[in-house]
């Protein structure tokens, strides 16, 4: 038996992309799992699959927007006997919409991207992590990015969201680090998910054109590192992690084939 069998796991953003791969890896290792998203009946599709094809672990799938904080207390208030501890919390659920420069940017755009991937994060923690601190154990896994790294053009906010994203994973392993909880941090760089499509408003050819001319990461490359992160010793922590894609070097310098 793995050091992950048994272990529970809390992801955010499990409907899609790196949660929902990170969620079939954990089942792999025997992990329990709460899969949380707005997307419900994706969660329950999942759930399903995974019930059936690891009768040993079990699968919570509950719907949660992140950026609700009575639901947040609500979903945690109402975790079933045998996922009620949180041993790892994936805090993934993020989101971008748009390229436009920072004097363009709609209010609610702003207003949407700081609420899901700061906010939620905190509130997620803010809820697990006092459990964690009870119990002695618990690993929080943040999933920042290289825009949380590097800021470009077109990215402002999003970029605003994954640098605080940074900043938080980093006080947060301060402020715990007499305690035996581990605080981590994967930044990928280009992943091919719906991330792509989300920031283009569902323009599929332009989600398309991010990634043509290499060969982009999918979200099982993001799943391993997070499964091997959490599954370290005890005593070992992966504070931070940037990893891209092989012809990407940073946020703005990436190699494409014509
Ligand atoms: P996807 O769009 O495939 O997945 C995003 C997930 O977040 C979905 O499951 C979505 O579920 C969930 N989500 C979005 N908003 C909310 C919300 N308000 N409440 C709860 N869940 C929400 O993209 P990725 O898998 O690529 O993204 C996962 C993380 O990785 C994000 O934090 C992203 O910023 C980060 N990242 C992605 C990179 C990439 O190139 N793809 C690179 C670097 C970092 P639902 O819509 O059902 O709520
Ligand atoms: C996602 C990577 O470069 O699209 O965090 O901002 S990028």
């Amino acid at each position: 038996m793995g050091r992950l069998a048994g272990k529970t796991v809390f992801i955010t953003g499990a409907s899609s992309g790196i949660g929902e791969a990170s969620a079939r890896q954990f089942a792999d290792e025997g992990s329990n799992l709460i899969l949380t998203a707005r997307r419900l009946e994706k969660l329950q599709q999942l759930q399903s699959e995974l019930t059936k094809s690891h009768p040993n672990i079990h699968v919570h799938a509950v719907q949660l927007d992140v950026r609700d904080k009575k639901q947040i207390e609500k979903v945690i208030s109402e975790l079933p006997e045998n996922v009620k501890n949180v041993d790892i919390l994936l805090n993934n659920a993020g989101m971008v919409i748009g390229t436009d420069p920072l004097v363009e940017v709609e209010e609610d755009v702003i207003d949407q991207m700081l609420a899901t991937n700061v906010k939620g994060l905190v509130l997620l923690t803010q809820a697990i992590v006092p459990g964690m601190k009870e119990r002695g154990v618990g690993h929080v896994i943040n999933i920042g990015s290289v825009a949380g790294k590097q800021a470009y053009g077109g990215g402002s906010i999003y970029c605003a969201t994954k640098f605080a994203v940074d900043a938080i994973t980093k006080a947060l392993a301060i402020e715990l680090v007499e305690t035996p909880i581990r605080v981590s941090q994967i930044c990928p760089g280009l992943v091919n998910t719906e991330f792509s499509t989300i920031r283009f408003r569902g323009d599929k050819e332009k989600a398309d054109s991010v990634y043509k001319g290499l060969q982009p990461l999918v979200a099982d490359d993001i799943a391993e590192l997070i499964v091997f992160t959490a599954g370290r010793p005890a005593h070992v922590n992966i504070a931070d992690m940037l990893v891209f894609p092989v012809n990407q070097a940073d946020s703005k310098t990436v190699y494409r084939r014509s």
